[in-house]
């Protein structure tokens, strides 16, 4: 029985392959490659400089020694410095130098900031691991997009300035330290790069950097929730910041655009409060109807009407919890990776005085998904700005710098031979 089958299948065998030979001739003429972005970014990156990368192998010996006679590659040095591997090393934001001393950012082009502070939740904690989460996992990432033909270590300068000093059981004590790093970071020139936390912290974001200009900023966020009730709980919560942020003088309440509100969790004490102060809701059904190309262009003229700056806000539960489980307000319905990747790049094109990426809550996540999905996030904004050349673009608004004092030490922590060294 199993002979006879196979006997027949040899038997059909010839014209078979006759008609798979004549398709592929046909396969051969159609196609012309150099139309798709595939082939225009293969040849993209050619363009791109490699300073930078040679640069960081040469640091990595000089940091981490050269490697054992034994290893053939004589750029792996014996200790584990910058990019690799990806699994080692003491994980900043996308191996980014660290900014231990943060008078350093101005050094840089941006600036990540970690904020682990949950205190503003309303039903699951957290995200105070967030910074962490998703430093952890950036580390899988290069810095080069093939697509857009962008490698960031090459065309930007990045560090991480580490977490900001919260205070757990004090949400204002909390928005005054954010508020105070974010000034600090904004007033250099360096772009503030803002991982949190929970969403209450985009309050003290905005106005860390509202303080140090004269000229008035527009907001986009994206959320499946509103955010601009006055209080939550008789505190200012995660589902407060943009009643506050739109009180400060400099920040129109006209000039925030809310993409992806929807479904079953948004408070109509918020809705009163966006429908009085005229702000600008685009639900997902809006977006799915316009398509991410007229969502764009419909949100940035919204949020850049009559003002200098704009600032993004990307709650992470802006997409399907399918992909996103660990965040503090789970809801179903929202943006697929590839849309909010797209709208937030697309956003980003025209330049941003700061981004902050919120609600990725570790404890709740699976695999590390939702926090890979704000390292895209970040990532992709920053690519979409260097390649759209408005990287720093906002710099020149930043009229009113701050300037904060520093603590006085000279010396080096732990050293044997430091002032404190006993028995001598
Ligand atoms: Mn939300």
């Amino acid at each position: 029985m199993f002979l006879h089958d196979r006997d027949r299948s040899r038997t059909h065998h010839p014209m078979d392959l006759k008609g798979t030979i004549e398709a592929r001739e046909k396969r051969h003429h159609h196609p012309d490659l150099t139309k798709l972005a595939g082939w225009k970014a293969m040849h993209l990156e050619a363009d791109l400089p490699e300073g930078r990368m040679e640069e960081e192998r040469q640091w990595a010996l000089r940091m981490g020694l050269t490697g054992a006679d034994s290893i053939e590659d004589k750029s792996i040095p014996t200790f584990a410095r910058g990019e690799l591997p990806h699994f080692a090393g003491i994980n900043t934001f996308l191996k980014a130098p660290y900014a231990e001393d943060v008078l350093e950012v101005a050094d840089y082009d941006a600036t990540v900031l970690g904020i682990p502070f949950d205190g503003g939740t309303t039903y699951r904690p957290g995200t105070r691991f967030g910074p962490q989460g998703v430093r952890k996992i950036s580390a899988l990432y290069t810095p080069y997009n093939y697509e857009i033909g962008v490698d960031l270590r090459e065309q930007m300068t990045l560090c991480d300035a580490g977490d900001v000093f919260t205070i757990p059981a004090n949400i204002e004590k909390s928005f005054d330290q954010i508020s105070r790093a974010v000034s600090h970071v904004a007033s250099s020139g360096s772009l503030p790069i803002m991982i949190g936390g929970d969403h209450s912290i985009g309050f003290p974001c905005v106005r860390g950097i509202a303080e140090c200009t004269s000229k008035k900023i527009g907001i986009v966020h994206f959320d499946r929730h509103a955010d601009i009730q006055e209080k939550d709980l008789d505190e200012r919560m995660h589902t407060t910041p943009w009643f506050h942020s739109t009180n400060l003088p400099n920040v129109p309440a006209t000039n925030l655009v809310q993409i992806g509100i929807g479904g079953w969790q948004v408070p109509r004490e918020a809705v009163k409060v966006a429908r009085e102060r005229n702000t600008n809701i685009i639900t997902m059904g809006d977006m799915e109807k316009m398509g991410i190309d007229k969502t764009i262009e419909m949100a940035l003229e919204m949020a850049w009407k009559d003002v200098d700056m704009v600032y993004m806000s990307f709650d992470i539960d802006s997409i399907d919890c399918g992909f996103v489980p660990g965040t503090g307000w789970p809801e179903p319905g929202g943006f697929l990776p590839r849309e909010a990747l797209a709208l937030a790049s697309g956003i980003a094109a025209e330049g941003i005085c700061g981004l902050e990426l919120v609600e990725v809550s570790p404890p709740y996540d699976t695999s590390d998904i939702t926090a890979l999905m704000g390292t895209r996030v970040i990532v992709d904004v920053l690519g979409a700005l260097v390649s759209n050349g408005k990287l720093g673009a906002h710099k020149k608004f930043i009229d009113k710098p701050v300037s904060l004092p520093h603590g006085e030490f000279n010396g080096r922590r732990w050293r044997n031979d430091g002032p404190h060294k006993v028995g001598v």
